[in-house]
């Protein structure tokens, strides 16, 4: 019989995850022995970027994707990530180390207490196997129910002796050979009597969420919002991980205010909200106000019950995002609707000494390469790049959607080795650049060539706006003087250097983008503020 380590990587083979993400410590070495040549172990040196690289990664391949920790100070290190992998709906499947078994009850050093609290309440699932042969069952069905929508991240803590331990055969075999397929197919009539409540709306929007993407649905949206000529919404940034349709599309209008009075505001004189792959909504200040239009109702189509459920007005169908909108799009006819208005191309956002966030996003607009993929944690241009960018192929874009910082630097990494043939740009503010910055490391390591866009406004720019908004005054620590970057980047290997005109930026971010060796650094001065366009 194999071992209990051969059975699992037999079945991480068998769902194609070959690739693992981690930070090891004794506890895991037991599960690295004789590490097959046909896995790729990605090392990060910290645990909150191992998590935000396997979070890229498994959102651009589509795949669960393991994550290694070492015990509770890995996982404690790792919390935030696993927050942001729920909220972006990432399929990861995170184990931990454990002392061994005889030492476990008598609490040795590094013994995981209460193993399963350590991840609670954000994983799907948190389980410590009773035995040793339950182990590759158990990584069955955390892969299972990791894929299965909503996706998100399990976890499962692993003693260390267990890996030498003989498998059971009748519980390997099986546990090797289930497959699990989880797109619900959405009711039939629920769909026909959308159906015919959309085209029979005087006004009706479209509002796409990360979903259409992550469903596959991309294509699909096109074609519903061009069949009825719906004027089209991403849902607002703070919950956007993807976007959902191309916003350079003569219908998309932009990105919906967070908030919920100015949301029901810009959607005003519509009779039918159509919200689809996207929860309702991941509001974020709190602005108050109605929570529809006046005479507006609204139907949510989503993957996920628990969205569907919480949603606090509209009806929701719960079921597969892309099927549903295949569905949708089947039923309906061309609409005589007059097409919506186009909105502006962004204008020219002038010259300033130092620039802008948004001469910043119109330099990198015009350096982007037709192909690029943007992961972005730079908080106070976030609507400026997406403004600027207009990003219109899917599997361009990644945002963390909880707002955890240390997702961007990190996931950009990730991003990056699920996709090498795209060039990735992570476009970061510095503060935010900080909480992974050891993920730098392994893009060197890996020979990732993300170029990475640090904008230096010497401040936690978006908490001052915040503080402006939640008539704040006087708080401490919102300056983050002398904090140089570049520098910083060299120290892990980075080639680095800084932009500072509008003209140089262009140059180095185009320079940065052809480089295929391994990472590089563009750190742009830019000036204090909140950049919306
Ligand atoms: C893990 C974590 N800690 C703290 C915060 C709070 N926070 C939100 S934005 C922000 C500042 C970001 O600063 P920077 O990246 O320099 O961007 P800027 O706002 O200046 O554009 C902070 C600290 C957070 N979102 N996540």
């Amino acid at each position: 019989m194999p071992t209990v380590r051969e059975a699992t990587f037999e079945l991480f083979r068998a769902h194609g995850m070959t690739t693992i993400f981690g930070n090891p410590g004794s506890t895991e070495l037991p599960m690295l022995a004789e590490f097959p040549d046909d896995f790729t172990y990605v090392l990060g040196l910290q645990e909150l970027p191992v998590m935000g690289m396997a979070d890229g990664f498994a959102q651009a391949t589509g795949r669960p994707t393991h994550v290694n920790l070492h015990t509770a100070p890995g996982v404690g290190n790792a919390v935030g990530g696993i927050f942001n992998a729920q909220a972006n709906k990432s399929p990861l499947v995170i184990t931990a180390g454990q002392q061994v078994r005889p030492h476990i009850t008598i609490e040795a050093n590094l013994t995981n207490r209460d193993a399963v609290m350590g991840p609670q309440p954000y994983v799907k699932w948190s389980h410590e196997p009773p035995r040793a042969q339950e182990v590759p069952g158990a990584l069955a069905r955390a892969i299972h129910l990791a894929s299965l929508p909503p996706r998100g991240p399990v976890f499962v803590s692993i003693p260390m002796d267990d890996w030498g331990a003989e498998a059971d055969e009748d519980r390997t075999v099986n546990a090797l050979g289930r497959a699990v397929r989880g797109r619900a197919g959405v009711d039939p009539k629920a769909l026909a009597d959308l159906a015919d409540r959309l085209q029979s709306a005087a006004n009706p929007v479209l509002i796409a969420g990360p979903d259409i993407d992550a469903s596959g649905g991309w294509d699909a949206a096109i074609a519903l919002a061009e069949r009825q000529r719906l004027p089209v919404w991403a849902s607002p940034a703070t919950g956007g991980s993807r976007i959902g349709f191309p916003e350079s599309h003569p219908q998309f209008l932009g990105v919906l205010p967070p908030a919920i009075g100015p949301l029901s505001q810009t959607l005003a004189d519509h009779d039918l909200l159509l919200v689809i792959g996207s929860s309702v909504f991941p509001y974020y200040p709190y602005i108050p106000g109605p929570l529809l239009p006046e005479g507006a109702s609204l139907v949510a189509i989503t993957s996920d019950p628990g969205e569907a459920a919480r949603a606090p007005m509209g009806e929701a169908i719960v079921g597969d995002v892309a099927g549903a909108l295949a569905s949708l799009v089947a039923l309906v006819g061309e609409s005589d609707r007059p097409a919506p208005e186009s909105r502006p191309a962004p204008g020219d956002p002038g010259r300033n000494d130092p620039i802008t966030g948004s001469e910043a996003m119109a330099a990198l607009a015009d350096a982007w390469p037709a192909d690029g993929i943007a992961v972005l944690e730079s908080p106070s241009s976030t609507l400026a790049l997406r403004n600027r960018l207009r990003l219109s192929r899917p599997g361009s874009y990644y945002f963390g959607a909880s707002g955890g910082l240390g997702f961007g630097i990190s996931a950009a990494v990730g991003v990056q080795l699920a996709q090498p043939g795209r060039p990735v740009v992570c476009v970061l503010g510095e503060g935010s650049a900080q909480y992974g910055i050891t993920a730098l490391w392994t893009a060197v390591a890996y020979k990732a060539p993300v170029t990475f866009l640090v904008l230096r406004n010497d401040e936690y720019g978006i908490l001052k706006w915040f503080a402006t908004l939640e008539q704040v005054a006087g708080a401490p620590g919102l300056e983050l003087p002398a904090l140089d970057t570049a520098a910083v980047a060299r120290g892990y290997g980075v080639p680095s250097v800084d932009a500072n005109s509008r003209e140089e930026l262009t140059v180095a971010l185009g320079e940065a983008i052809a480089a295929d060796d391994g990472p590089r650094l563009v750190q742009a001065r830019v000036a204090a503020g909140m950049w919306f366009e």
